[in-house]
């Protein structure tokens, strides 16, 4: 029988490492070249699926959602979807899952980097124009993030490589027999 597709969505803040991690686990899935995959990257779904979109609660969640429902069509038709948005709300990730779990697997993964390490880190001089009041509505210094309360996985990135953090995703994939 053919395996099951399967969505694995990376939560956690601006700087965790959601896009890194997910680029790495893309490469990885290329390379093995046994099944499509597709990466739906926070900026590439804002610039290509969600360009009217701010980031208001509201808008927040649509964007998420317009997430989850092309993954769930990828999921469905057996395929592996890749999704890192920062998507902070807990009842919206859940609404996912479940749309998710009625086709394949669905594995969530808090990359939980503290924000301390984030803001350190800063790699777009987001954080800094955040604490200037330069943007307003920030996630994690401003505006909320909904620690995911029972994830598949957990990450923090502060002391991993992104290699390495893609690693331990693919050996839970693996132990759960998706891959
Ligand atoms: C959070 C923001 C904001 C605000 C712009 N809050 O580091 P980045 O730049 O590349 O990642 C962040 C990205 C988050 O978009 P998402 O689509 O993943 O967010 S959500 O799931 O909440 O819809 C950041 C940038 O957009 N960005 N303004 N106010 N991140």
């Amino acid at each position: 029988p053919e395996r099951q597709g399967f969505t694995v969505f990376l939560t956690g803040l601006s700087g965790a490492g959601k896009s890194t991690i997910a680029k790495v686990l893309y490469s990885k899935f290329l390379e093995r070249g046994d099944r499509p995959v597709t990466l739906l990257d926070g900026d590439i779904v804002r610039r290509n699926l969600s360009s009217e979109l701010n980031f208001s609660k509201e808008h927040r969640n649509i964007n998420v959602l317009r997430i989850g429902f092309v993954a769930s069509e990828i999921t469905k038709n057996r395929g592996v979807a890749i999704c890192a948005p920062i998507a902070p709300y807990e009842v919206t990730r859940r609404e996912i899952r479940g749309t998710i779990e009625a086709y394949g697997g669905f594995i969530e993964v808090h990359v939980s980097t503290p924000i301390d390490e984030c803001e350190k880190r800063d790699r777009k001089g987001m954080y800094a124009k955040a604490r200037a009041g330069l943007i307003s509505g920030f996630t994690g210094v401003d505006d909320p993030y909904e620690e995911p309360s029972r994830p598949e996985l957990r990450i923090d990135t502060t002391d991993l490589t992104p290699a390495e953090a893609a690693q331990e995703i693919l050996l839970f994939l693996s132990n759960k027999g998706f891959i």
